[in-house]
């Protein structure tokens, strides 16, 4: 039997989701998307996970798509017919960023080396991204005649603004993790030897909050980059309505006032 190509893991509410192609730098294919997105529904719809990691097996993070996968690479037979890239973008790439994003529960990118093109843009596109200090991150579409993908052109400008998001896309260069971290790219960079267990604390921190709250906080963020200031107040208005009847919000005041830490369990 062909080894797994997402390996899953449990520590208590923390549910680990590792890209599984070392070899190829847990580059894309077709079957490593159809798993992901596979562990990812399953995280999704188990009411006992309260954080997903997503990280890569070996020593990178992920390289994008496999350039080598038939369903991409230009087929080097005179007159054969180009491949239609939307195709994987659309079948694959699109329903994995939307799922990323909409989580019930916050994800978190344990980047433990090279995020390549879409591998980065999936990093990018969890909610808090830790890297170790020898990873980096390159938007390497350019270099190979295409732009950056899976929400890339989404989400740079709105992480690090238009200059830089023009100047990494345009360029291409490897942009080691401590410098996106400064840049405001990523949450946080830290030295390798610690990166599993700052990531497993973080998460496990993540799993004890409120995570009905937590996934509205992300979902208000991002309604807000693009709403006017009297919208944004009327959605948040709405949000409070909402979240302020759930067990959470009474357990959070509750525990406040009784100087005990809160037990939160919607989700
Ligand atoms: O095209 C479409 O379908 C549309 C969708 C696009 C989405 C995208 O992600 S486009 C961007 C695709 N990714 C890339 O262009 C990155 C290509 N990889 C690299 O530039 C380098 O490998 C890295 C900078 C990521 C790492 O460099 P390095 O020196 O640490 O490793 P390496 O020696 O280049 O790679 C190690 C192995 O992984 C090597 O295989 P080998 O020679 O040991 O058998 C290499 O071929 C393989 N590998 C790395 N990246 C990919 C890959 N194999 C297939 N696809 C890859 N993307």
């Amino acid at each position: 039997m062909s080894d797994p190509l997402v390996l899953v893991s449990n520590e208590a509410a923390v549910r680990t989701i590792a890209l599984n192609r070392p070899a190829q730098l847990n580059s894309f294919t077709g079957e490593l998307h159809v798993q992901l997105l596979a562990a990812l529904n399953a995280a999704a719809d188990d009411a006992s996970v309260r954080c997903v990691v997503l990280t890569g097996a070996g020593r990178a993070f992920c390289a994008g798509q496999d350039l080598a996968d038939p369903a991409v690479a230009p087929d080097p037979a005179p007159g054969a017919a180009p491949k239609d890239l939307s195709v994987v973008i659309t079948q694959h790439y699109a329903p994995l960023c939307l799922r990323l994003r909409s989580m019930p529960v916050p994800v978190v990118a344990m980047v433990n080396g090279v995020a390549a093109g879409a591998g980065a843009s999936i990093a990018l596109a969890c909610d808090l991204v830790v890297a170790a200090r020898s990873a980096s991150f390159i938007q390497a579409f350019a270099k190979i005649g295409l732009v950056p993908d899976s929400g890339g052109t989404w989400l740079l400008p709105r992480l690090v603004g238009r200059a830089q998001a023009l100047g990494l896309a345009l360029l291409g260069d490897k942009l080691p993790a401590e410098e996106a971290a400064r840049m405001g790219l990523i949450w946080r960079c830290v030295d390798d030897a610690e990166l599993a267990a700052r990531v497993q604390a973080l998460a496990a921190r993540l799993a004890g909050m409120p995570t009905r709250a937590l996934v509205a906080i992300r979902g208000a963020l991002d309604a807000g980059a693009h709403s006017g200031f009297a919208d944004t107040l009327a959605h948040e208005a709405e949000l409070q309505r909402t979240l302020g009847f759930a067990h959470d919000y009474q357990e959070g005041v509750q525990a406040f006032a009784e100087k005990r830490a809160p037990q939160f369990t919607d989700r």
